[in-house]
């Protein structure tokens, strides 16, 4: 299997209730090492930005304020199939529905405010990367 890198989010429900640090080690516990990390307070247009794919969704207003609404912290991380791993350890994307032991099982309260995002295929995680990092940034 091929090294691959993806790009996670610690969303602001989770910075705020000082979560950065256990979710760091869930996604480390998982094989995938953090190569690049920053925290970001992201502005409307930032998040109307990343989230372009979803802008015909009825939940797309909710989500770009929520996105924005407090700091988040941006990755990339590496490992072996890393981007069908991260979403396994992420969990579904409504809690309710998550698997136990996964983060959004674990620490998400609600499917609009669920901890965490990560890319879902190769061609989003290069450009969700590069959306937020400049190559120098990530240090493999
Ligand atoms: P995921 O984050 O699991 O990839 P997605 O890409 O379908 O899920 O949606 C992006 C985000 O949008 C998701 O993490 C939370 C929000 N969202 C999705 N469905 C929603 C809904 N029915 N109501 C409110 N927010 C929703
Ligand atoms: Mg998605």
């Amino acid at each position: 299997m091929a090294i691959e890198r993806t790009f996670s989010m610690i969303k602001p429900d989770a910075t705020r209730r000082n979560l950065t640090g256990a979710i760091t080690a869930m996604l480390e516990e998982a094989g995938l090492r953090v190569v690049a990390s920053k925290r970001v307070w992201m502005s409307r247009r930032e998040a109307e930005g990343f989230y372009a794919v979803h802008k015909e969704r009825p939940f797309f207003d909710e989500l770009c304020e929520f996105m924005s609404s407090g700091p988040t912290v941006v990755q990339v991380l590496e490992g072996e199939n890393a981007i069908a791993k991260n979403r396994e350890v992420m969990g579904a994307t409504n809690p309710a529905d998550a698997a136990d032991g996964t983060i959004r099982k674990v620490h998400a309260r609600s499917i609009g405010e669920n901890s965490v995002h990560g890319s879902d295929a190769p061609a989003t995680a290069a450009q969700e990367i590069k959306y937020w990092f400049s190559d120098i940034e990530v240090v493999g």
